[in-house]
């Protein structure tokens, strides 16, 4: 390769953990906590698969609200707005993985450019950036919101590697999503599975031949 790839980061799931926000839920759900962050996590993943689909958008806190309402419904729980608002908020504050800030610092005297490529909106990544002080390693926070449409889209992808001033092909995605993963395999993208997940990856694509099982790892992969 003539010169190195600039590193694309997904957030949710990848940096940050969306599922400890069981402990935010916790106060209100008691023993239902972890079980409300998981439907609240898969549906908020179906929402965006659905809205692409219908090819509609809305944005990521939008669907991040939504998402929350339909988990506490079907577990049976009515919160006041005020209680649903600070949950959604959360979303600000999640908790990065162990481990994240120091990979990430190693990464950095790697890769010429690191990137965050999220469907998260631009303002929820900033926020989620700054308060997990990850925004000085990053060169740029790409948003989904800046083409309208959720990943995998090929869309999204190709509008990275444009940000990015790059070929689709000297930009590579670290994701822990294996639909993330498979997607931007799929649009032309180098790719790493981080796997946080106990190897279990989606059998709709191909295992990318770069995986990982923390970013600790890579660093001293790549
Ligand atoms: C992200 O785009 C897929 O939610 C994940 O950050």
């Amino acid at each position: 390769m003539d010169r190195p790839e600039a590193l694309a980061f997904d957030m949710y799931g990848t940096l940050v953990d969306p599922i400890r926000i069981w402990q935010q839920l916790e106060i209100y759900l008691g023993d239902s906590a972890l079980r409300a962050a998981e439907i609240w996590r898969a549906k908020q993943l179906e929402y965006t698969f659905r809205l692409t689909a219908m090819q509609h958008y809305e944005d990521f806190e939008w669907v991040t609200r939504r998402s929350l309402d339909y988990a506490l419904a079907s577990l049976g729980y009515d919160l006041a707005d005020e209680q649903r608002r600070t949950l959604v908020g959360a979303y600000d504050d999640l908790e990065p993985f162990a481990g994240v800030h120091e990979s990430l610092h190693q990464l950095r005297s790697k890769a010429p450019t690191m990137a965050v490529l999220s469907n998260g909106s631009p303002r929820m990544l900033q926020a989620v950036a700054r308060s997990a002080r990850l925004g000085d390693v990053f060169d740029i926070l790409i948003s989904v919101d800046e083409v309208r449409t959720y990943k995998p889209s090929p869309l999204v992808y190709q509008h990275a590697a444009h940000r990015l001033g790059r070929p689709i092909a000297e930009v590579r995605l670290i994701s822990s999503n294996p639909f993330d993963v498979i997607g931007a395999a799929a649009a032309g993208m180098q790719v790493v599975w981080l796997d946080r997940s106990a190897g279990l990856f989606d059998p709709l694509g191909p295992r990318p031949d770069l995986m990982v099982t923390s970013l600790a790892e890579l660093a001293e992969r790549l």
